[in-house]
């Protein structure tokens, strides 16, 4: 039985990977930061075989004791502050967690591994964010880095220290530049959770209007189920290396609104919706478009959900959510 240990267990990607790993017949073992985390309890009701052990990307030796108990296999380091505009205010907290926590768990790791390299194999959560101010367009492993925000350039630590890890060490540590991608589980502070939440709640009579920021960015967005199903083939290749995921097509916030109020019989959405200059950000990612071509050719890989399921997947799962609680 393999065994695998997951930080940020408790984030969209965590959930969708615990599964996975579990229906596969992994031993699963979850990092969870903080005492008493609320969150604790969505993880346990959504995969009870989890075992979660407590641990901060932050706290090396929380880390390393971490991996002592879970004798893990494959590490999937998800763990992050991820939500992109909260990184301005916080910028220093946002790269110690999602930028030096990175190196934390690699040295850990490699303390861990002692003299057998290969021993854990890595998986590094990197992001499209770090193409930012775009300089190819689609966005490949190649293409140059320029993150628009102290998220990405966090990110960019992480990506390329994971590669320094391998390169130096002969780690098995791979990295997924992996672009947006959503599901019911998001959390409603990022874009596509908050409007098919206010969708759904503006459908049921619950709700007026949503306020949004800039409406014409575009993102590749795919389905965050599909995504981390390419994050474990990438750890079962015999060779590490770096691999961007996403579908190939692009689509503006105002489409995703199109598909979303047209989902639930309202065309004349625009009465619905203002822009507030509070969620616009001081520098914007305007478009995002992956090839994935790499992925597609070596790990066999390819998204099974399109940008339309995905919307109105969400947009149901939250009536269903909206109605039971109105209930
Ligand atoms: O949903 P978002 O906040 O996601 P963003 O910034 O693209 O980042 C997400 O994807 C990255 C991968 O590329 C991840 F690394 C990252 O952790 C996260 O998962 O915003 C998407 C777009 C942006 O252009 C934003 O300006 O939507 C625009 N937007 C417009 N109105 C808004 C809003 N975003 C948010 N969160 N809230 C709004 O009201």
């Amino acid at each position: 039985m393999k065994r695998a240990l997951i930080t940020g267990v408790t984030g969209q990607d965590g959930m969708y990977l615990s599964r996975l790993l579990l229906s596969k017949g992994y031993e699963v073992y979850g990092l969870v930061r903080g005492q008493n985390n609320p969150k604790i309890d969505l993880v346990r009701e959504w995969a009870p075989d989890v075992t979660i052990l407590t641990g901060d990307l932050l706290d090396q030796s929380s880390l390393l004791r971490a991996l002592n108990i879970a004798k893990p296999d494959e590490v999937y380091n998800l763990g992050a502050i991820s939500f992109v505009a909260y990184s301005w205010e916080n910028a220093q907290l946002t790269s110690q967690v999602t930028g030096l926590g990175v190196l934390n768990i690699l040295e850990a790791i490699r303390l861990y591994s002692g003299d057998d390299a290969s021993k854990v194999r890595f998986y590094q959560a990197s992001s499209s964010e770090m193409f930012g101010r775009v300089q190819e367009v689609p966005q490949r492993e190649t293409t140059l880095l320029w993150p628009r925000s102290p998220y990405g350039v966090a990110k960019v630590f992480g990506h390329y220290m994971t590669i320094n890890y391998r390169e130096s060490y002969g780690m098995h540590a791979s990295s997924g530049i992996l672009f947006n991608h959503e599901s019911p589980l998001r959390g409603p502070e990022f874009v596509t959770r908050k409007i098919s939440l206010a969708v759904a709640r503006i459908a049921l009579g619950l709700q007026e209007s949503v306020s949004l920021g800039n409406i014409e960015a575009k993102r590749d967005w795919g389905f965050a189920g599909d995504y981390v199903e390419a994050m474990w083939r990438m750890l079962q290749q015999d060779h590490a290396d770096d691999y961007v995921i996403s579908t190939g097509e692009t689509y503006s916030v105002q489409h995703f609104l199109d598909i979303a109020f047209n989902h639930v019989n309202i065309s004349d959405w625009e009465k619905h919706v203002f822009q507030d200059p509070k969620f616009f950000r001081p520098a914007e990612v305007d478009l995002l478009i992956g090839d994935s071509t790499k992925a597609r050719t070596t790990l066999g890989w390819e998204p099974q959900v399109s940008f339309e399921q995905l919307v109105t997947m969400m947009i149901d799962a939250d009536l269903e959510r909206e109605k039971r609680s109105k209930a």
